[in-house]
């Protein structure tokens, strides 16, 4: 049996319209994310890594083959970046986030500004980030699939909330305008999911 399976969309395709249309989501989900659960159970199928969780593959991944990193990372980002988005989602994190968002970066519109900024000025594909680092709450950007729990990443911490900036993720219906896509999410974003990711990440 496959060691990684893609995890079911815990909402209808259609369920973050109009901000992020149906169509969109159905290949997301079923053709990319699918694709990168085959080949990362294709580059770990008979080695050392099926013992391994894959926060202890991603913990280490400058050891291994670039397949790895790219579709290890995809699974894992893909994975949490369906968690932290809902219908009707958006408005403002819970109380304890809140606080220390509001501790970390001034206000949430400084926070969120400083994450949007991320997630347009990441060259190429990517992805955004808001981490926690020994307590504290980072902003950042990584390239292509890697994530802040890899060795390599320039941003390193637990990742709680994750914006896919791949063009695959907003083209259909932003074309180029990478910035518009970027303000339509924050309406989608759920944050009873982060804020639970967040209190995990402090124990
Ligand atoms: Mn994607």
């Amino acid at each position: 049996m496959a060691k990684y399976e893609l995890p079911a969309l815990p909402y209808s395709f259609d369920a973050l319209e109009p901000y992020i249309d149906a169509m969109t989501m159905e290949i997301h989900h079923d053709r990319h994310h699918a694709g990168y659960v085959n080949n990362l159970n294709n580059a770990v199928s008979g080695t050392e890594l099926e013992k391994l969780s894959l926060e202890d593959v991603l913990k280490s991944i400058s050891k291994y083959p670039v397949a790895v990193r790219n579709n290890g990372g995809g699974h894992f980002n893909h994975s949490l970046f369906w968690q932290v988005m809902k219908k009707n989602g958006g408005g403002n994190p819970n109380a304890e986030l809140s606080k220390a968002i509001e501790s970390n970066f001034g206000s949430f519109d400084s926070f969120k500004e400083k994450f949007s900024n991320a997630a347009a000025t990441r060259f190429g594909s990517g992805w955004a980030w808001l981490v926690v680092n020994q307590g504290k709450l980072l902003v950042g950007s990584t390239p292509n699939q890697d994530n802040p729990l890899m060795d390599l990443s320039e941003i390193k911490g637990t990742p709680i909330l994750g914006l896919d900036v791949w063009e695959h993720a907003y083209y259909l219906k932003y074309q180029n305008k990478r910035p518009d896509y970027i303000s339509a999410w924050w309406n989608v974003v759920n944050w009873d999911a982060v804020t639970e990711k967040y209190l995990e990440a402090l124990k």
